[in-house]
């Protein structure tokens, strides 16, 4: 269980975006990541500009949304205006893609298609079952973004996050090789590999391992869905299991005082927090 403070170790995590992203959640205090499973740009982008000041990441999954011939954005137009509420309001972007495919696919996958999505997406997330090349395949697409003359390093930063673990019933994870396995291939890409996808903490602090958990399948007040989703609190994730991040949908797009209780996600995600390293 980590005892260190979101602050000290946005000083030294291993990637750049990594800091960056610890050093919002320090500053906003806030560890909470909303997910915006909604599929109209628009709305997106009105719930997002609400809740912005409650959030240090929003998590999209942009191949939902709907852009019909009418539509008043174009995708282009929508990740621009995403960009820029999260340049205003201090928070990143986590495209949701859980890519699964070899190297060259994921490369024009992440890179190119109709969503750009390496061009807005400060992080996206893999899973390891096809091997070591999908991290590399991701991160040569990565590496090759162009930095923008005024902007800053942690703009074209970009990480990755493997999913080591899911929330969903009778998920295949379970093997604890298939889990080893994954922390392995993370250890040998620590430059791009900020962090996991998982239920808790993953690796071995005391070997000065530092990765950034996040976790879903969290809500308040519900214990799952029709569709096998497991839900758990912000107390149990953060405190009992030390992960760092609690990633919300439906417990907060779906309630009717979204604000209200955004900041009461917020409020005990930080709180579950401030006790576990005061622990
Ligand atoms: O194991 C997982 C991994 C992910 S990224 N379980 C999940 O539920 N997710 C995602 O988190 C899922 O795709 C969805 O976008 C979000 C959970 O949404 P909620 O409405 O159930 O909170």
């Amino acid at each position: 269980m980590s005892a260190q403070s979101y602050a000290s170790r946005a000083e030294t995590h291993p990637t750049v975006i990594g800091r960056h992203l610890l050093s919002i959640i320090s500053s906003k205090r806030t560890n909470l990541c909303l997910s915006i499973d909604v599929t109209s740009p628009t709305k997106v982008l009105d719930i997002v500009g609400t809740l912005a000041p409650k959030i240090c990441l929003v998590k999209t999954h942009i191949d939902i949304l709907t852009f019909p011939p009418d539509s008043p954005l174009s995708i282009p137009e929508f990740t621009s205006a995403l960009s820029s509420l999260a340049k205003e309001h201090n928070f990143l972007i986590f495209e949701d893609r859980k890519f699964a495919d070899i190297g060259n696919t994921v490369s024009h996958q992440y890179g190119g298609g109709i969503y750009r999505i390496a061009d807005w997406a400060h992080i996206t997330n893999a899973h390891s079952l096809p091997g070591e090349g999908i991290i590399q395949g991701l991160q040569k697409v990565a590496d090759a973004l162009p930095l923008s003359p005024q902007g800053q390093p942690e703009d074209t930063a970009r990480g990755l996050l493997l999913l080591e673990e899911m929330s969903s019933a009778g998920n295949l994870f379970n093997s604890s090789g298939y889990r080893s396995s994954t922390l392995e291939m993370a250890r040998r890409n620590k430059n791009f590999v900020m962090g996991f996808i998982a239920m808790g903490k993953v690796g071995d602090e005391k070997e000065g391992e530092d990765w950034i958990v996040m976790t879903p399948g969290v809500n308040i007040a519900s214990t799952g869905d029709a569709l096998g989703q497991q839900y758990k609190t912000p107390e149990y994730v953060i405190r009992e299991r030390g992960s760092d991040v609690i990633i919300v949908g439906r417990g907060i797009y779906g309630s009717e005082d979204m604000l209200g209780t955004a900041e009461e996600y917020r409020r005990r995600g930080w709180e579950a927090y401030e006790n576990r390293i005061k622990a």
